[in-house]
């Protein structure tokens, strides 16, 4: 089984401000983190993080073959892109929305999710353990489906 781990604008610089909404681990934690997390669970994983929106559709795109679930923090471009949502109905595989920060104690624009529509469901304000549980709660679903 392979999850693909997607993440979005400037979480890259997880760590270096606004400790208080994202904690005070980097971005290497987080990777750290999710290959911990797949290797207690028996699957592979791959973790990806662009800033630029297309690539992230063509990575999406990409999964198609090969793939059999999504965790997706999609950071800012949850709140607009709808490139995004169709890249994710357009594959069609499972997928999970994280993010770090509770987004719907935050600003009102933050509580647009475009990408929700196409997602099984949503991990917020869990901080990064958020990740670990998107991929438990991937391969249960996916563990139910082969059954
Ligand atoms: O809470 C989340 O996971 C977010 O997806 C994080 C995004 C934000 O735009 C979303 O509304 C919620 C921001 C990602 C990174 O932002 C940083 C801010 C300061 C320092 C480092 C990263």
């Amino acid at each position: 089984m392979k999850i693909l781990v997607i993440n979005g604008p400037n979480l890259n610089l997880l760590g270096i401000r606004e400790p208080d909404i994202y904690g005070k681990k980097t971005y290497s934690d987080l990777v750290d983190l999710i290959n911990e997390t797949a290797r207690e669970l028996g699957v592979d994983v791959e973790v990806f993080q662009s800033n630029h929106e297309g690539d992230i559709v063509d990575k999406i795109g990409e999964a198609y073959v090969g793939t059999d679930g999504i965790v997706i923090n999609p950071a800012a471009y949850t709140h607009t892109s709808i490139a995004i949502l169709d890249a994710l109905k357009a594959v069609g595989l499972p997928a999970v929305e994280v993010h770090i920060s509770d987004v719907g104690k935050r600003e009102d624009f933050r509580r647009i999710s475009y990408v929700r529509a196409a997602c099984e469901t949503s991990i917020v304000g869990h901080g990064l353990e958020g990740y670990a549980e998107a991929m438990k709660f991937l391969c249960d679903l996916l563990n139910k489906k082969t059954k």
